[in-house]
């Protein structure tokens, strides 16, 4: 895994959605969706004002069989490199789900070094090579270990394509 540097872990609001969404999640591992605590849906309430991208955020997450689903877009509608939102907060256990918006290619690593001690991180990420190519393709992650996770989408990252999630 390559290391950020601090410059790509400042994470500049690239629609303003940044810490609008606040979820919770809790703890888990990868893999496949599995229940999440009730109340989550209200973190798709926060994607509100991406106006068309609700509805298929919706959809993800009923195709993931997991409605209690944190959403993060890969790629700005508008065209930005980035995930939407960037810096957002979940409980353990709750399922994030990257879906490809645009400007894809796009993948989701999380840096070995900005992880609580203890995960593995290539448990948790996409392999630097491994590329979502198609829209509405997503990768689903659930993270068990409380604390603040970094993580980047490898062909972007110095593009800025990073982004952070505070597990609860
Ligand atoms: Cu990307």
């Amino acid at each position: 895994m390559a290391t950020l540097t601090s410059a790509a872990v400042t994470i500049p609001s690239f629609t303003g959605l940044k810490a609008a969404a606040a979820t919770r999640t809790t703890a888990a591992s990868v893999a496949a969706p599995k229940a999440a605590p009730a109340g989550a849906l209200s973190a798709h309430a926060s994607l509100k004002k991406i106006g068309a991208a609700v509805a298929a955020t919706a959809a993800s997450a009923i195709l993931a069989g997991n409605a209690l689903a944190f959403d993060v877009l890969l790629g700005g509608s508008d065209g930005s490199l980035a995930f939407v939102p960037a810096n957002f907060s979940v409980p353990a256990g709750e399922t994030i789900v990257f879906k490809n918006n645009a400007g894809f290619p796009h993948n989701v690593v999380f840096d070995e070094d900005e992880i609580p001690s203890g995960v593995d991180a290539s448990s948790i990420s996409m392999s630097e090579e491994d590329l979502l190519n198609a829209p509405g393709e997503t990768y689903t992650v659930t993270l068990k270990e409380k604390g603040t996770y970094t993580f980047y989408c490898s062909p972007h990252q110095g593009a800025g394509m990073v982004g952070k999630v505070t597990v609860n």
